[in-house]
């Protein structure tokens, strides 16, 4: 076991840490406050490279392996985690939809998102299916070469933005999950729309939407994989999906406790730095330790995806305790930075209300907990 990151790693998280000072810090505030997504600075990450870290070259990607995308997406959630989970959705889990396809759809469909020149989205929940996700009713009737989708899906990250959806969609409603089937579906196809964008707690510069299906006719060459073999792809493109959320998450962490650090190194009160009460201090050598955990965590479950070994229960772990340690670090440090915590110009109450999402989306923490407890007593 090595737990040093080798040379390359470091010099890929060392760029990604000063594009995130650069690039991102910048107007993040303001982006918070507006919702408005820092689509600009997402196609210059992909433009350096850094979008299809994990992929193939000839896809446009870099050929390196998920512990690189997983550094990504944490250096970037130190500083903007709405950015963090965009990337981490077109990544993983439209990407990782796609790749159950042929080699011509996976070539047709991936590069641009491999490349960072558009986001990709993933379209599974709907009003009655979330944590239940097999219990969807959004149907794709086989009509000659076509099949027709109708339906309406909600909390799409990406939605309003993305040029390419992974959709699932019944292609036989009287199996349940096992007639669940996944199609790619381009913006802009007739009968496809946005329905409501989301006003969101926290992850503000996202753009969360509904997606509204009716009659829209997609060619019978947009189905990915097997009919009916849909769910079993949602779930794959998942684990994958839940190694960026805890990635995202890990970052909100850590840039939050280093907020909390240096400010308790330059506060003073009754005469000296506040980091002197020794409650304070012991705080942070509590926060450090789990974050550490956190971290120890979700680079494994990457090496795991990277390695070829089994990744879901890893993946599900490691979304549970990075998300749990976000949540935890940053409500810390909003009391440890008193009134300033609560103010927007300090940083931590947006990390905060960021760190909400990430204990729900991708797996609600109880998911994960079922997931993890099914495999002990299986
Ligand atoms: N990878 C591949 N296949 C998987 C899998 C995985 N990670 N997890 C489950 N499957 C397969 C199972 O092997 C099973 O196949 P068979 O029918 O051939 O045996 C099938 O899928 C059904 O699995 P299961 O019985 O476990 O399904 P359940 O409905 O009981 O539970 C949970 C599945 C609850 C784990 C799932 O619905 C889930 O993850 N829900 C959360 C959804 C979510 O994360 N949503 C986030 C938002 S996405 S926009």
């Amino acid at each position: 076991m090595n737990f040093q990151l080798d040379e390359k790693r470091l010099a890929l998280q060392a760029a990604i840490r000063e594009f995130a000072q650069n690039e991102l810090l910048p107007g993040v505030i303001e982006r918070d406050e507006a919702s408005q997504f820092p689509l600009e600075q997402y196609k210059k990450l992909g433009e350096l490279g850094y979008a299809g870290l994990p992929y193939p070259v000839e896809l446009g990607g870099a050929g390196g392996d998920y512990l690189d995308y997983a550094i990504t997406i944490e250096e970037i959630s130190k500083v903007d985690a709405s950015l963090g989970i965009a990337y981490s959705i077109g990544l993983s889990a439209y990407v990782g939809s796609i790749l159950n396809g042929t080699d011509e759809q996976i070539k047709a469909w991936t590069p641009d998102v491999i490349q960072g020149k558009c986001l990709g989205s993933f379209a599974l929940t709907e009003p009655n299916a979330g944590s239940d996700a097999g219990g969807c009713v959004t149907t794709a009737v086989k009509k000659g070469d076509k099949y027709v989708i109708n339906g309406l899906k909600c909390f799409n990250t990406n939605g309003p933005l993305a040029e390419h959806f992974a959709v699932y969609a019944l292609t036989q409603p009287e199996l349940g999950a096992k007639g669940l089937s996944c199609f790619h579906v381009d913006k802009g196809t007739p009968g496809f729309s946005i329905g409501k964008i989301e006003n969101k707690m926290g992850i503000r510069a996202a753009q969360v939407s509904e997606l509204i299906f009716e009659e829209c006719e997609i060619p019978e060459t947009a189905l990915i994989g097997k009919e009916g073999d849909g769910f079993k792809y949602a779930m794959k493109a998942l684990d994958g999906g839940r190694i960026g959320v805890a990635s995202q998450a890990l970052g909100i962490a850590e840039g939050a406790f280093e907020i909390a650090r240096k400010y308790l190194m330059t506060r003073e009160q009754f005469g000296k730095p506040i980091y002197k009460n020794q409650h304070l201090a012991f705080k942070m050598a509590e926060l450090e330790c789990e974050i550490e955990m956190a971290k120890y965590m979700v680079y494994k479950a990457a090496l795991d995806k990277s390695e070829g070994r089994p990744y879901s229960i890893p993946a599900s772990k490691a979304k549970m305790v990075c998300t749990n340690a976000a949540m935890h670090v940053t409500t810390e440090a909003v009391q440890m930075l008193g009134g300033n915590g609560f103010m927007r110009e300090y940083h931590v109450e947006r990390m905060m209300r960021d760190a909400k999402i990430t204990q729900i989306y991708e797996g609600t923490n109880e998911i994960q907990k079922l997931i993890i407890s099914r495999d002990l007593f299986k």
